[in-house]
């Protein structure tokens, strides 16, 4: 253990106060990566609010409300501001909410999420790992677009973000704000904060541990969902032209605070917390990822005793447990090889044994058969002496003149 450390003062200028420079300097070298899901039914604003947010035009076509399943589609697009560059990906949910059954919509959001996290596993898993040049892919922020029907949530809102709090940062907005009216946007905000409440749905709350953030973000929280227009169109107002909506009875100001929450949105998530979503992704939702994974992969940092265990250990132990579960299958498989060679054994002896009764059976019926051809044979021979006798009788007697003849019988039938 070191000693605590010795504070000591400098003489003169050394330099090191410029690290923060070099650090900064690097990173806009390297440039930096944000990857923003958007989770809403077809046709909700998602496309339009990107164009909105990120003041540009991402030509994104509109989707077709006829997919059988959700899809998930990310774009990737290099920004420019400044010297600053950026890599944007914004991901779709195409088809979200357009089946009739919609109890299964989440997983390919959840799916997709996870696979982004997988990937990053596996790369930093690879003995010789690239993580520098690696295009990371893990989502970084997710705005859900609530429907803007003053009723509170749906049930497809309420599952979704149930199951992504744990893998994502989920900023919930309530889509096409322009449609609700002032009073009613108060209530179905704090139904909405209710719900969430009630269902235990842990949106992510901008962070307030750093001082210089602390104020606006402490305040910015308390208006979450943020209500929201999004607009490709512009509109003059005074000598400016604005991002608006216009209507017969007036014009919608996107940027206008007093209209709607989209500056307070783009404030918090591009100008304030872009970055602390950044970490938190990777020091919360992936470290858990991280850790289910290799607790399923049998890697664990103690022993069963709960004692400190090394990687190596665990490979030892996981390679020791292989090599047992090899021999208990090498063993079973020699089980069943011996079982298998008796059952064969048994039913050759079975089929043997049919074999001599059918063997036996023709030897008996071969040796009667026999025995009545030698009666038969004893007979004809018998019969043919009686016949030479007779003969010879005859003869005798025709030769001695004399006509007596002694008739014998014949013995036995004549087949
Ligand atoms: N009233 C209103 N309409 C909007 C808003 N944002 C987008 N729209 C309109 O909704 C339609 C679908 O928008 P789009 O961005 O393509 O929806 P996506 O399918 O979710 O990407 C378009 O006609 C947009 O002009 C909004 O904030 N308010
Ligand atoms: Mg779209």
């Amino acid at each position: 253990m070191l000693d605590k450390a010795r504070s000591v003062g400098l003489a003169g200028h050394v330099g090191f106060d410029n690290l923060p420079d070099q650090l900064v300097n690097k990173a806009v070298q390297k440039g930096f990566v944000f990857n923003l899901l958007c989770i809403g039914e077809t046709g909700i604003g998602k496309s339009t609010l990107m164009d909105t947010l990120f003041n540009t035009s991402f030509e994104a076509k509109p989707n077709s409300h006829k997919c059988a399943s959700v899809i998930l589609k990310p774009q990737a697009y290099e920004l420019l501001e400044g010297n600053v560059q950026m890599k944007l990906t914004i991901v779709d949910t195409v088809g979200y909410g357009d089946q009739v059954n919609k109890d299964d919509s989440f997983k390919p959001i959840v799916d997709y999420i996870d696979q982004q996290f997988e990937a990053y596993l596996q790369e930093e898993l690879k003995i010789k790992r690239c993580l520098q040049a690696y295009h990371d892919t893990r989502v970084h922020s997710c705005l859900y677009f609530i429907c803007p029907t003053g009723h509170g949530l749906k049930a497809i809102d309420l599952v979704c973000m149930k199951k992504l709090d744990t893998r994502v940062n989920v900023i919930p907005v309530i889509a096409k704000a322009d449609t609700i009216s002032k009073n009613e946007l108060l209530k179905f905000k704090e139904k909405i904060v209710a719900e969430l409440n009630a269902n235990g749905i842990k949106i992510y709350q901008f962070p307030t541990e750093d001082d210089t953030v602390a104020e606006i973000n402490t305040s910015m929280n308390t208006h979450i969902p943020f209500a929201i227009v999004g607009s490709t169109e512009f509109a003059r107002v005074g000598n400016k032209m604005v991002r608006a909506r216009q209507y017969p009875w007036g014009t919608v100001q996107v940027e206008n605070d007093t209209h709607c929450d989209f500056i307070k949105l783009r404030e918090m998530l591009i100008r304030t917390n872009m970055e602390h979503m950044r970490e938190v992704t990777h020091a919360k939702h992936y470290e858990l990822y991280r850790k289910t994974r290799l607790e399923q992969m049998g890697f664990s940092d103690v022993d069963s005793d709960n004692k400190p265990m090394s990687f190596q250990q665990t490979c030892e132990k996981k390679m020791h447990m292989h090599q047992q579960e090899l021999a208990q299958k090498e063993e079973e498989m020699k089980q069943q090889f011996i079982q298998r060679v008796k059952e064969k054994e048994a039913e050759l002896k079975d089929a043997e044994r049919e074999l001599h009764a059918i063997f036996d059976q023709i030897k008996d019926d071969n040796a009667r058969e026999k025995k009545g051809m030698e009666d038969y044979q004893k007979q004809l021979e018998d019969e043919i002496s009686e016949f030479q006798r007779l003969k010879i009788q005859y003869q005798t007697a025709q030769l001695s003149g004399s006509h007596t003849l002694s008739l014998g019988t014949l013995k036995g039938k004549k087949k």
